[in-house]
């Protein structure tokens, strides 16, 4: 098994559930953090609580991964002790309605695939040349089940994860040559922010999805993230699907059992 204690990890979309979960579960095995979202108050509140619990470094800073200069500027300032990162967490993604093809909105397609592929394209672009420069890395990219199948109305938020499915095994398959490890992990039902995101703060909606089922929880899903990055160096756990155990596919949820 892998030390991580010393390591830095950044992690995109911690402000919130998996991200989030995941940023406490490296802090625990001493891992310097470099976090970033939207909502710079949440991260700065998640910042000095991990620094209360934990004596580590973080380095946290506001980001929209769909804005590629900022993307860009900001990971060209950091210093260069902060340009030695061991692990990426491509995790900053969200869907937008559940809408049938033909009832599409526009800003809610062009919101998920800029935020969902071409900010993890953007972030990428910038951390894979430092991690060939340091001759070592992993790369894990937070895909869905939602990569593997698609369901009813779920058309564009599974094209996005199908292309992070595309964009993991291309990556892969680019850095073989490399020392740099990829991965991806492939969430079903996880209860987070993201149906409230999903349905625009409907919280009654969101609630639903989750109603009368146990679903993942973050915590799950960054427990399963902590695994894969502490596997040793010859090791990749290529993808990992995680259901709650009421769920056999993107389609058939056991609702009868709580
Ligand atoms: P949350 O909504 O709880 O967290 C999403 C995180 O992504 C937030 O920290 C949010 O921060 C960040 N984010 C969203 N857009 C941007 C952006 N443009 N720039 C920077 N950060 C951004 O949802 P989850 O934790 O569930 O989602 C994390 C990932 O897991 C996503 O990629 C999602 O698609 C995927 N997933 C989720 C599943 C689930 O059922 N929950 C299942 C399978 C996959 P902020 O708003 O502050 O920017
Ligand atoms: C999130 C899981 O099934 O809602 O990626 O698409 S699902």
């Amino acid at each position: 098994m892998k030390n991580l204690k010393g390591k830095t990890v950044f992690i995109t979309g911690a402000s919130s559930g998996f991200g989030k979960a995941t940023a406490y579960k490296f802090a625990e095995h001493g891992c310097n953090l470099i976090l970033c979202a939207r909502r710079f108050d949440k991260l700065k509140k998640i910042e000095q609580d991990i620094k209360k619990k934990f004596k580590i470094k973080i380095l946290a800073f506001e980001l929209d991964v769909r804005k590629q200069k900022d993307v860009k500027n900001k990971i060209a300032k950091f210093s260069t002790e902060w340009k030695k990162i061991d692990i990426l967490i491509n995790n900053a993604g969200l869907s937008r309605g559940l809408n049938k093809i033909q009832d599409g909105v526009l800003l809610d397609w062009e919101e998920m695939i800029d935020t969902n592929v071409k900010g993890l394209l953007y972030v990428s672009k910038e951390i894979i040349p430092l991690m060939l420069k340091n001759n070592s890395g992993h790369i894990i990219n937070i895909g869905s089940i939602a990569g593997h199948e698609v369901y009813p109305a779920g058309n564009v938020y599974c094209a996005s994860k199908f292309a992070v499915d595309a964009i993991t095994k291309g990556m892969r398959m680019d850095l073989i040559e490399t020392p740099i490890r990829i991965s991806t992990v492939d969430p079903g039902l996880a209860e987070t922010e993201f149906s409230l995101v999903r349905f625009r703060g409907d919280k009654k909606r969101a609630d639903s999805v989750y109603k009368d089922i146990k679903p993942l929880s973050a915590e799950d899903v960054a427990e399963l993230i902590e695994f894969i990055a502490t596997r040793d160096d010859h090791i990749v756990i290529a993808e990992a699907i995680i259901f709650p155990q009421i769920q056999a596919s993107a389609m058939l949820v056991n609702r009868n059992k709580v």
